[in-house]
């Protein structure tokens, strides 16, 4: 029987053999992935645990904060704060940067995360997940503000998410393709279940909430449509459709069959840029995606590129099968 690696062993034998993890770094991961098994023993327990339900809170993007969005949150700001590895942390669930206490020693990374997305789904005990992205703080600065967190996603040092599902399984890049751990609840540890994950370039199948269809602009509309005509249409093929409202699951469906997921801009708040966030959401699972090749735009730029304004400003999100991503992108520039 093939010995089992944990992710402690491999993040040590990654750091030994291929020295693209510096030891902080592979602290900070492991830290995260502790919390993350903390959190999916929450998430298990659902009614049993008194977890479910709203916290009668909102957050700062002025939505229903969920009572497992608040402990989750709660336990990666207790995992991270007190290790050395981080100087601040960022959070869907808080409108201002956390930095970490005077009494702990500051480190050299900056930890950006969703806690719990998908949480709308967490009372219908559908899958959801924590996304979360890894800045070195910028040199020379000495106390860290929320410009430092400001960085293009292509200067991302670590990313990944964990998907509470049927198994919990952590998803993870340092840039040297993507990795896949299941938490093996026997051992209490995470086991390495596939590396070099690959997104196929074609797919035949699409994730976007269909119900916005009358509020997207016209890229958009020419894609679905060409779609839904299937092989008697443009594409000369079918298409079959996935919506799970959670990013984390579409996206590992995707980096495990292929697809292509979208959240775009729409007239509903045309003021708003889409409805996912740029730092903590659209980022990880960009470069994750990349990592795995495929592509990640916002309909028009890469989104690695994007340079951020904001610590929790939002960006449409066209990601997954790289010739689907171009097809989408190539609408776009017609317009
Ligand atoms: P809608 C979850 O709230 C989330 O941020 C993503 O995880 C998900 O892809 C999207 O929103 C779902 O949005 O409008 O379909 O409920």
């Amino acid at each position: 029987m093939s010995s089992k690696i944990s992710l402690s062993r491999y993040l040590v034998e990654q750091q030994r053999d291929k020295g693209n993890i510096p030891a902080n770094l592979r602290l900070l991961l492991e830290v995260v992935a502790r919390a993350c098994k903390s959190i999916s023993h929450a998430v298990n327990k659902g009614a049993l645990g008194g977890v479910l339900g709203s916290a009668d809170s909102e957050n700062v993007q002025g939505e229903v904060q969920k009572k497992l969005d608040i402990i989750a949150n709660e336990v990666l700001l207790e995992a991270n704060e007190w290790g050395g590895h981080l100087a601040a942390m960022a959070s869907e669930e808080m409108d201002s940067i956390y930095l970490v206490p005077n009494r702990y020693p500051q480190g050299e990374y900056l930890l950006l995360f969703d806690p719990l997305d998908g949480s709308s789904n967490i009372d219908v005990n559908v899958s959801i997940g924590t996304i979360f992205s890894v800045l070195k703080k910028p040199e020379g600065s000495q106390s860290v503000t929320e410009s430092d967190f400001l960085q293009p996603g292509k200067n991302q040092v670590a990313a990944g998410y964990c998907v509470y599902g049927p198994q919990t399984t952590l998803v993870l890049t340092v840039g040297d393709g993507v990795v896949m751990f299941t938490l093996d609840r026997e051992q209490g540890s995470f086991v390495l279940t596939q590396e070099n994950v690959q997104v196929p370039a074609d797919t035949k199948e699409f994730a976007i909430n269909m119900s916005n269809m009358r509020h997207w602009d016209e890229p958009v509309r020419r894609y679905i449509d060409e779609c839904l005509q299937g092989k008697d249409g443009p594409r000369g093929k079918d298409f079959n459709m996935r919506w799970i409202a959670s990013m984390v699951a579409d996206v590992h469906r995707i980096l495990t069959r292929g697809g292509v997921f979208m959240y775009p801009w729409d007239k509903r708040e045309p003021h708003k840029a889409g409805k996912l966030r740029l730092l903590y959401e659209a980022n990880p699972m960009s470069w994750l995606i990349e990592q795995a090749g495929g592509a990640s735009t916002n309909g028009r730029q890469r989104i690695l590129d994007l340079q951020p304004e904001l610590l929790h400003e939002r960006v449409s999100v066209v990601l997954g099968s790289k010739n689907e991503v171009e097809r989408v992108t190539r609408y776009h520039d017609k317009t």
